[in-house]
């Protein structure tokens, strides 16, 4: 383990939460702007009674674009988040997010209430923020309550929070069992835009569904580590086998069977086309 990592790692666990504000050096963080626009101009805001306007996250995000696979399997922050969670974890969900202006802060929660397990525990979630934009007060930083991932007892919203704010290009760190909010966007035209990568146990369920939410097709077309990472692996002597073996063994030869089926699938979409072609050109002798 780096010094760099192991500071890291001594500041989630005593705090809950760390920034390493220059992640990202400004052409990787020029080439992700550039890459996830398409994704951030599709993000928009909903209307709650109990919560007011909050901003939609973009989910799934490997299904949706190519542009954070290298960031994923980046050797800084899969290191960090090794120092905080052992070897043995996964990718349990990546989201595009963007609170705009007027988007309200959300309620304050915890990442890791899916597993009904005491508090307090050792980490199962590690949650990640990547900046596009710089987190300011006024735009949406996340609020976080420090070391609350210790706290036994649920916290009242009301709670005293620090915003934590960082430059673009930095990573914020936190352990699922803080309690946090997404703030509120006071600005009248800034946006918060930021990659958000969840990590958790590997013998843990996934936060969303991998093996469903990225097509077959995208996960055989990946770098292998990256298929290990959302899940194609086997974990704890076995566990998430197909027939004693990688599940992505199982994704490959289904693939490799449905071939033929859609050579005949395009024979079909063939003669359909030829039919019609024929009977246009009869309608024009007409
Ligand atoms: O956007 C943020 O700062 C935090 C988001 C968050 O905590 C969530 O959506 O669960």
């Amino acid at each position: 383990m780096t010094s760099q990592i192991e500071h890291i790692a001594q500041q989630v666990e005593k705090s809950g939460y760390a920034v390493v504000p220059d992640f990202l050096d400004k052409d990787r963080l020029r080439q992700l702007c550039r890459e996830l626009q398409p994704i951030f101009d599709a993000v928009g805001s909903r209307e709650s009674e109990k919560f007011g306007r909050q901003t939609i996250h973009t989910h799934n995000l490997l299904a949706k674009t190519r542009a954070v696979d290298e960031l994923l399997l980046d050797s800084l922050l899969l290191g960090l988040i090794e120092g905080i969670l052992g070897p043995d974890f996964q990718v349990s969900g990546v989201a595009a997010m963007r609170p705009g202006p007027g988007d309200q802060r959300q309620h304050l929660h915890t990442d890791d209430g899916h597993y009904p397990i005491p508090r307090p525990h050792p980490p199962l979630i590690v949650n990640t923020l990547i900046a596009l934009d710089p987190f300011t007060l006024k735009n949406g930083a996340t609020e976080v309550v420090p070391g609350s991932h210790r706290f036994k007892e649920r916290l009242e919203q009301d709670t005293e929070t620090v915003g934590v704010e960082m430059p673009a290009g930095g990573l914020l760190l936190w352990d699922g069992a803080l309690w946090h909010r997404g703030g509120g966007n006071s600005t009248l035209d800034s946006y918060r835009r930021s990659i958000n990568v969840n990590f958790n146990l590997a013998w843990l369920k996934q936060r969303e569904n991998q093996f469903v939410g990225v097509p077959p097709e995208v996960v055989v077309a990946m770098p292998e580590p990256l298929q290990a990472l959302i899940g194609y692996k086997l974990t704890n002597f076995g566990l998430g086998s197909v027939d004693y073996q990688n599940p992505i063994e199982t994704v490959k030869r289904r693939l490799s069977e449905r071939a033929p089926q859609s050579e005949s699938a395009a024979s079909v979409g063939n003669i359909v086309t030829d039919h019609r072609n024929k009977l246009r050109e009869e309608i024009d002798t007409l």
